[in-house]
C-alpha cells in the first residue's frame, strides 16, 4: 500500500454540525492525500457525517479526550512524511491555512512542528485568546521525525497542544508559528450555551493547566518513544 505524503487528522467530539464544511476543504486540497477523521464516543451524528466522505473514520466507543484521538489517528497512518490536526469546528477554512501550515515544514528540514496562529479572524475574543494563548492552538502541522519520537499522547485530553509545544522545547526542536489569517473556529459557550459552554472551559483550562505543572511527571511516567537522552533532561 502506498504511504501518503501528508494525512490530516481530525478530532471531532459532537461536532456533527460543524464537521462537513472542514472536510471539503480538506479533501478538495491537493496537498493531502488522506484524512482520519476521530470520533470517540460523541452523542450526536458526527461519525454518520464523517462516513458521508471519503475519509478513514476511527469510531472508538469510550470518550477519551483530544490527546488520546490524535494519537488513534498516528498510529492508525503510521509512515507519512507530514501529518496535520486540524479542528473539527473551524470557520472560514481555506485552501491556503493548509499551505502556509505545511509550507514551513517542507522548506526547512530543521522545523519539527508547525502551530497556526489565527489572524484577522472576525471573531475578537477568538483573536484576543490567540494573541495571548497561541500555544493552545490546534491547528498544527508535524513532521514524521517528530511523530516518531513523541511521548505518549493518550493522558493528555485538552492539554495536548501543551505537551506537544512544551516536549518540542525540550527536545531543542525548532518549532515555526504560520500566521493562519481570517481563520476562525466556534467556541464552546457557541455550541452548548453559555453555562454548560463555560462549565466544559473550566474542564479544558484545568486539562490545560494540569499538562502545563505535570508534563515532566507525566512523561517519565509514559514516555513513549522519547529519546534516552531526553528523558534523561526530566529527571
Ligand atoms: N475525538 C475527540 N475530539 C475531541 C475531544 N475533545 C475535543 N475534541 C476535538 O478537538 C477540537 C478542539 O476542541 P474544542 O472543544 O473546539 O476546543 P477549542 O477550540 O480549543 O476551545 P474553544 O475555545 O471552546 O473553541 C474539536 O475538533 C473537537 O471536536 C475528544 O475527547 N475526542
Ligand atoms: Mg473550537
Amino acid at each position: 500500500m502506498e504511504i501518503p505524503q501528508t494525512v490530516a487528522l481530525v478530532p471531532a467530539f459532537n461536532e456533527a454540525p460543524r464537521l462537513a464544511p472542514v472536510l471539503e476543504v480538506i479533501l478538495s486540497s491537493p496537498l493531502v492525500q488522506k484524512t482520519i477523521v476521530i470520533d470517540d464516543g460523541s452523542r450526536d451524528n458526527t461519525s454518520k457525517v464523517a462516513a458521508g466522505y471519503p475519509v478513514e473514520l476511527l469510531r472508538l466507543e469510550e470518550n477519551r479526550g483530544k490527546g488520546a484521538a490524535l494519537q488513534a489517528g498516528l498510529q492508525h497512518a503510521p509512515g507519512a512524511a507530514f501529518y496535520l490536526f486540524l479542528d473539527a469546528d473551524l470557520l472560514n477554512f481555506r485552501h491556503e491555512h493548509i499551505a502556509a501550515l505545511l509550507q514551513p515544514l517542507q522548506e526547512n528540514e530543521q522545523v519539527a512542528m508547525s502551530v497556526g496562529i489565527f489572524r484577522s479572524g472576525y471573531k475578537k475574543s477568538v483573536n484576543l485568546a490567540q494573541h495571548y494563548f497561541s500555544i493552545l492552538n490546534g491547528q498544527r502541522g508535524l513532521r514524521r521525525s517528530f511523530v516518531e519520537i513523541l511521548p505518549d499522547l493518550g493522558w493528555s485530553r485538552f492539554g495536548v497542544e501543551i505537551l506537544l509545544s512544551r516536549y518540542a522545547a525540550l527536545a531543542g526542536l525548532e518549532v515555526a508559528q504560520p500566521e493562519l489569517r481570517g481563520i476562525s473556529h466556534v467556541t464552546k459557550e457557541e455550541k452548548l450555551g453559555f453555562i454548560r459552554g463555560f462549565d466544559y472551559r473550566l474542564q479544558m483550562f484545568s486539562e490545560c493547566l494540569f499538562s502545563l505543572f505535570n508534563y515532566k511527571k507525566m512523561m517519565l511516567r509514559h514516555p513513549g518513544n522519547v529519546p534516552p537522552k531526553v528523558l534523561a533532561k526530566l529527571r
